[in-house]
């Protein structure tokens, strides 16, 4: 480090007359290591700013699930509705709204499974519903939006209904009795926070975090849902970006809003008055006006915190509505047809999404991976998100092109349709296909696959690279882990659980 006359300056007397200039040298070699010391510390405290600037301009994501509401339910979707959404309607008002949105089934489970992973549900045989014990569909290895948000340093937490399958540490019947833990549910699916229940039937018992904590009467599950996901926002820590999952248990059944939400929703329920064997039918306007009402009070609660403004906030529904149709769509929820899938969709985020703006080609509920992806600045591995695409070029209204090439629908019975632009294809589970071309003819009432066989063919090839590839979107070839077929016949498209086909009883949980 010293050369020889510096050693020798170094060992001999503080008099010797190069002194002087050994500890000049030495001054200015120390100040050159302080100025370097001080750059790199400089850098590197501009770069923590920076890092945290950037974390704080991640905008928070909050995806509001309602259970079973139809595409003609909200005013905002039907001007003829009866029933009430005000708060829905205020959010359409005030970012995008989506006609033609599609859950990527007909029913709750898939939908979810969906939801949570990117990825096509029949890509996993999974058709129908699980049961209060049926073990978790999604594997702790496959990444989820939670997962993927989670390593952007985001604070994530599902509220709600989870009706994704929960693997306990003690099997048993009936309802999970309380402390019966979960050994393997959201926790490991990178949710920090969970608060829930099961699915409807079970909609009494609590579970938080890992445990079952309480068992409350139905009227009481949603109002105790609302506290526990307010609670979540405003006890988190305000300098990190936050994705809250909110599964509404509304307008599903058990209908069983709050006292305070009877009588006051000035909503009547006109599809379904003529519904025979309904538990409290009357009451049905209230039920769903309470779910919206919990959209609202997590709109307010954002507005009063000044985090709406960074907030991508969605709200739409798993499937459409329950023995209610809604014209000019085809029949309702479990339905390959439109009523069986498409659903209100509405984004609003301030910030970057103009108000009272319309995005009119298809999208699916699937696309919430690769949209948080994309806004959080993460990228999805190749066997994640395997059917999602970002909707940011719609939002951002870089493009007014279609974001996906192609749409997959399921039935609740194992039916597959392919939507391309105005044309559906159906792939009956008996073989059987039908086309129609939704432009024109958006009830399908004419069939009209004779007539137009080339575009059926054309589709019919799409579907068949969707099955081959794994995938949807482009990236590596995957494989799905049940065999799927459009050939006919239930080869390849056997539910893993029970399907409960159109003919399941009112109450039945979907
Ligand atoms: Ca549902």
């Amino acid at each position: 480090m010293f050369d020889k006359e510096e050693r020798h300056n170094r060992a001999g007397s503080r008099c010797y007359p190069g002194n002087t200039a050994f500890l000049v040298r030495n001054l200015s070699s120390c100040m050159n290591i302080i100025r370097r010391f001080l750059s790199v510390f400089l850098a590197a405290l501009a770069f923590g700013f920076a890092a945290r600037a950037a974390d704080s301009a991640k905008p928070n994501v909050v995806f509001v699930l309602f259970d079973d509401l139809g595409w003609g339910q909200p005013q905002s979707y039907n001007a003829e509705s009866a029933l009430r959404t005000p708060n829905l309607d205020k959010l359409a008002s005030q970012g995008m709204r989506f006609t033609d949105a599609h859950s990527a089934a007909a029913v709750c489970t898939p939908t979810r499974y969906g939801v949570l992973t990117g990825r096509y549900p029949s890509r996993i045989g999974q058709f129908g519903v699980l049961e209060t014990w049926s073990p978790p569909i999604i594997s702790p290895s496959r990444a989820t939006v939670a997962s993927i948000l989670k390593q952007q340093g985001y604070d994530t937490a599902c509220v709600g209904k989870w009706h994704l399958g929960l693997k306990w540490e003690t099997e048993g019947k009936g309802a999970p009795p309380l402390g019966a833990r979960i050994v393997d549910g959201p926790l490991q699916l990178g949710f920090d926070y969970f608060c829930g229940f099961t699915h409807a039937r079970n909609i009494g018992t609590v579970i938080e975090q890992d445990r079952v904590i309480a068992e409350v009467k139905k009227e009481e599950n949603q109002p105790l849902m609302l506290r526990k996901a307010v609670e979540w926002i405003e006890k988190r820590d305000s300098t990190k970006p936050f994705f809250l999952y909110l599964p509404l248990g509304t307008p599903h059944y058990p209908v069983a809003p709050s006292a305070e939400f009877i009588g006051k929703s000035g909503g009547v329920d006109v599809a379904g008055r003529e519904l025979k064997g309904e538990a409290n039918p009357g009451l049905y306007p209230d039920w769903l006006f309470q779910g919206d009402a919990m959209l609202g009070e997590i709109m307010r609660v954002l507005e009063s915190r000044g985090l709406a403004e960074n907030t991508l906030i969605i709200a739409t529904s798993d499937n459409g509505a329950e023995h209610r149709s809604y014209a000019p769509l085809r029949e309702s929820k479990r339905s390959i047809y439109e009523g069986g899938h498409r659903v209100p969709f509405v984004v609003r985020w301030p910030a970057k999404v103009k108000a009272g703006s319309t995005w009119n080609h298809p999208v699916c509920l699937n696309d919430l991976m690769a949209t948080a992806a994309e806004l959080s600045g993460a990228q999805i591995p190749p066997n994640a998100g395997e059917d999602s695409v970002s909707l940011l070029p719609a939002l951002l209204g870089k493009s007014t092109a279609p974001t996906r090439e192609g749409t997959i629908h399921q039935s609740a019975g194992g039916d597959l349709a392919l939507r391309q632009g105005a044309w559906k294809l159906i792939f009956r589970k008996d073989g059987s296909r039908e086309l129609y071309n939704l432009e024109a003819d958006l009830g399908e009432k004419s069939e009209v696959l004779a007539a137009n066989a080339e575009v059926a063919t054309k589709l019919a090839t799409l579907m068949q690279r969707y099955i081959d590839e794994g995938r949807s979107t482009p990236g590596a070839a995957q494989k799905n882990d049940s065999a799927l077929s459009i050939s006919g016949g239930l080869k390849g498209r056997k539910d893993r659980k029970k399907s409960p086909g159109a003919k399941a009883a009112p109450d039945d949980d979907n």
